[in-house]
């Protein structure tokens, strides 16, 4: 069994959207943001302190992208995994590992330096620079994606979902979503209809309709 290890908002959020479009069972366990402050023992679960912790069995994944991929290929065949004989599989890992590595890392400085330190530890160039540098990548982004519906294989796949959540986290904590190039503005627009995650997004906010055990 499947048991994920939830913040709201955070990136556990693309391990959450992907167990959604894939319809696989597991449990969830909503937790406290930051949970090393505010879950007792939680370096138990997760040595790191962070979310996502998934745990498939005792096998315990902790990186958002690794479990994404480790998903969709796992509990396959699905159309949401590019293959390696298919001919967009380097862009498909490239855009599944992009969308962490270099989109939301950028964003977790502004997060960090405008919003959770304390008033006398805020670094407001930090937060602006690293603001820009977010933007900056999301332009190549465009660029890439062009007038394409999806970033990889012409379908909706684990690389949307990764690259989809920085744009969830942009536009609800940066605050920047007027800044999107306007076919990012659309992809944004597509993906945040999808029902994956309109059903993550309700199971986060408790709603038993959606999917998960707790
Ligand atoms: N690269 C990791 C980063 C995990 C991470 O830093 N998660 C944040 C939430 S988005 C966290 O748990 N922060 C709490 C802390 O650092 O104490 C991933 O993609 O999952």
């Amino acid at each position: 069994m499947i048991t994920l290890y939830h913040c709201a908002g955070s990136r556990s959020f693309r391990a959450l959207w992907a167990l959604e479009e894939l319809g696989v069972p597991y449990v969830l366990k909503m937790i406290p943001f930051p949970p090393r402050a505010h879950v007792p023992n939680y370096l138990e679960v997760n040595p790191l302190g962070t979310v996502p912790a998934l745990y498939d069995g005792d096998q315990l994944m902790t990186e958002s992208a690794a479990i994404t991929q480790y998903l969709v290929t796992r509990y396959g065949p699905s159309s949401l995994a590019v293959a390696p004989d298919e001919p967009d599989y380097a862009t498909w890992l490239n855009f599944l590992h992009m969308g962490e590595a270099t989109l939301t890392f950028p964003q977790t400085l502004y997060l960090r330096y405008a919003l959770f330190e304390p008033d006398e530890r805020k670094q407001p160039q930090v937060a602006g620079d690293y603001v820009q540098w977010f933007l900056s990548r999301l332009k190549g982004v465009a660029v890439i994606l062009g007038d394409r519906e999806y970033l990889a294989a012409d379908r909706f796949t684990a690389a949307d979902i990764s690259v989809a959540y920085a744009l969830r986290l942009a536009s609800e904590r940066l605050g920047v979503r007027d800044k999107f190039p306007p076919n990012i503005a659309a992809y944004w627009a597509r993906m945040s209809a999808r029902s994956g995650y309109l059903k993550a997004g309700a199971t986060e906010t408790g709603d038993p309709r959606a999917g998960a055990t707790r």
